[in-house]
């Protein structure tokens, strides 16, 4: 076993070609080995074993930086960076993240979890070490998906503009999580195909080699020049070398001699590059190559067969979101699906296959997600932004400036509120009830079940006063019996399920089934239980009068304390001279791991147990 023995990126310096591709392929096998138990994202990082081999052979982090954008393909990064050893516990509580992290090692130059950032931290980290006077190369990698962000291209403007010495390598399997769309992927193609181009480049790089030492930096620019001009005759535009940087590529992304050599020659170029590379996403898994999306990210799978291990029968909230926009759609015409590149996340696919016109996945780029439906809204249409919480929080702006001061009727169906599990921090949605909660105009619904969904999503429909919002978890629906008929809930009115006495429990959200489990089966606490649904605007009417009467109230909810639902509690009790001993359960002020999310609920007392004992150590 040759990966056995690579403690730090060192170990692989001594390694012929021929070990360097025993190395790749015990790599995968070591990725499936613990993704198909642990779960994760397998397809990316399978995608790029060749190009981290290269890179690590051709550069020395942690004094070279390299930034791998969403960094969720960097699982053969992390086996080749000294943590081949801990790998097993990928994604675990206590374990290591499925994301690269400043915490986690000083291999992780700069940490993700979103995308579209690694060119903007690559600028970031060039202008640092030459205002310093330091000496290192910042080498930053993107996918073609990565790319469609909006922060990418302000990325890309700023590299191209101040030509500072950085290496960007566009890592493109023409996928976002599903097929990547839109006109920058369109031009790749294109680009791509252009063979002659590539030969030209061969060309070129022959003539720069030739070229004797010693040469003057104008004979040099001039032979530049010369090979610029050569790919601007068979290639119109070459973007990159537009925006400033030098183009380089495409080549085959798997081919480790061939990276090698060509990343050893670009790094003797100073200034802004791009090396194009092309890859096959879940390569050399034959299940993960037939379905690169089903491989993006999942649950644990059976590593022979590549079938995921999925308990049967269970339907999650995106499942049901899916049923009732294409329920509705089939009666309403003006209702329009967006996706920020997550047609599958969000539950789409039924809709974008029954409503190929009404369905628009925009790539990764909620800000314009947002904005667009912001247009649609204004010119009559009903448009449905579905977007994780955690993604949302890039369309703040937006929010607020184009759909909320304009009182445009967007429905936002926010998925993954609350804590979402594995992903950890960078993609738990624990703030959205707290950043929308202070927009004016927002109204803010949380269902507790699939009845209550499809009922929030028709009060959506027949609200058209300005933006609403749904926000639900990741995972299994608690499902109720349907009704025939579905009907809309009066906006801003909360509902009582339990009638006890101390304390009062307002809950947001799914939570409220933990509570009710809670105060059935404890003899000590007999609460009242309060489903508020809405969290702006509040039931004022129902929490007043039912404060006025108890002396312990506890709120709960999926969300940060910080500015979430318990504040717009307490802040209502305030303004009306009420002063109550008042506990907010939720997200402490920190950021929180991954791991179970049942485990983490428990970890942060919101779990079963420790939400009991919370509540009965309250209420003595
Ligand atoms: C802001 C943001 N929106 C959405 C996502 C979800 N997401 C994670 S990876 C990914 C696709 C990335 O595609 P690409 O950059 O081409 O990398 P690949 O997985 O194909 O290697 C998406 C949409 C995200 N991480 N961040």
């Amino acid at each position: 076993m040759i990966l056995k023995k690579i403690k730090s990126p060192e170990d692989i310096d001594r390694l012929s070609f021929k070990e360097l591709s025993i190395l790749a392929s015990e790599m995968r096998n070591r990725i499936i080995e613990v993704a198909s138990k642990r779960g994760g994202h397998v397809a990316p990082s399978l995608g790029v074993v060749e190009l981290t081999i290269a890179l690590l052979k051709v550069f020395k982090p942690p004094v070279d930086k390299i930034i791998w954008d969403v960094s969720h393909q960097s699982y053969g990064y992390k086996l080749l960076t000294g943590r081949n050893d801990s790998f097993d516990t990928l994604r675990q509580f206590g374990g290591i993240s499925g994301f690269l992290s400043r915490s986690e090692s000083i291999y992780d130059a700069f940490g993700a979890g979103h995308a579209s950032t690694s060119l903007s931290a690559a600028i970031g980290f060039a202008i640092a070490r030459d205002l310093r006077g330091d000496d290192y190369d910042v080498i930053a990698v993107i996918g073609d998906g990565a790319l469609t962000g909006g922060m990418a291209m302000e990325g890309l403007n700023q590299i191209g503009y101040h030509n500072n010495n950085i290496l960007v390598i566009l890592n493109d399997n023409k996928m976002s999580i599903a097929e990547n769309v839109g006109g920058m992927r369109e031009y790749l193609t294109r680009l791509q195909s252009a063979e002659i181009y590539n030969k030209i480049m061969e060309d070129a790089w022959d003539l720069l080699e030739k070229l004797p030492k010693g040469l003057s930096t104008k004979a040099k620019n001039s032979a530049r020049k010369l090979s610029e001009g050569l790919k601007n005759l068979i290639v119109p535009n070459i973007i990159f070398e537009e925006f400033g940087l030098s183009y380089y590529g495409p080549i085959d992304g798997h081919n480790i001699p061939e990276l090698i050599t060509l990343l050893s020659k670009i790094k003797k170029i100073k200034g802004a590059k791009l090396l194009h590379i092309i890859t096959e996403k879940g390569r050399g898994y034959k299940p993960a190559e037939e379905e690169p999306t089903l491989f993006h990210g999942l649950g644990p799978f059976d590593p022979e067969s590549g079938k995921p291990i999925k308990k049967k029968g269970q339907k999650n909230y995106s499942d049901i979101f899916g049923e009732i926009i294409v329920e509705e759609a089939r009666e309403n015409e003006d209702i329009i699906a967006i996706t920020a590149a997550m047609p599958n996340g969000t539950g789409l696919v039924n809709f974008s296959k029954e409503f190929p016109n009404r369905f628009y996945d925009v790539g990764i780029a909620e800000q314009h997600a947002v904005t667009f439906a912001g247009g649609l809204a204004a010119g009559g249409m009903r448009p449905v932004c579905a977007i994780y919480s955690t993604f949302l929080q890039r369309a703040f702006d937006q929010i607020i400036h184009d759909i909320a001061l304009q009182r445009l009727p967007v429905i936002f169906c926010i998925d993954r509120g609350g804590l979402v599990g594995e992903d950890g921090a960078t993609h738990h949605g624990a703030f959205d009830l707290s950043y929308l909660r202070m927009i004016p105009n927002m109204v803010i619904m949380t269902p507790r079940d699939e009845l209550e969904f499809k009922r929030m999503f028709k009060t959506a429909l027949d609200y058209e006063d300005g933006p609403i919002a749904i926000r639900y978890p990741r995972g299994q629906v608690e499902g109720v019996e349907s009704l025939d008929r579905i009907t809309s809930i009066p906006i801003g009115k909360g509902e009582m399920l339990h009638k006890g006495d101390n304390p009062l429990v307002l809950v947001v959200g799914p939570l409220v089934y933990r509570v009710l489990k809670i105060a059935k089966e404890s003899d000590d606490i007999n609460p009242t239980i309060i489903d508020a649904r809405f969290i702006k605007p509040l039931d004022e009417e129902l929490i007043l009068k039912l404060a006025r009467k108890s002396d312990k109230i506890i709120t709960v909810e999926d969300n940060a304390i910080a500015g979430g639902f318990g504040s717009a509690v307490m802040e209502l009790l305030s303004d009306n001279g009420l002063k109550r001993d008042i506990f907010r359960i939720g997200i402490p002020d920190r950021f929180i791991t991954y791991g179970n999310q049942l485990r983490l609920h428990e970890s942060i007392g919101m779990g079963e147990e420790t939400l009991k004992e919370r509540m009965k150590e309250f209420t003595k």
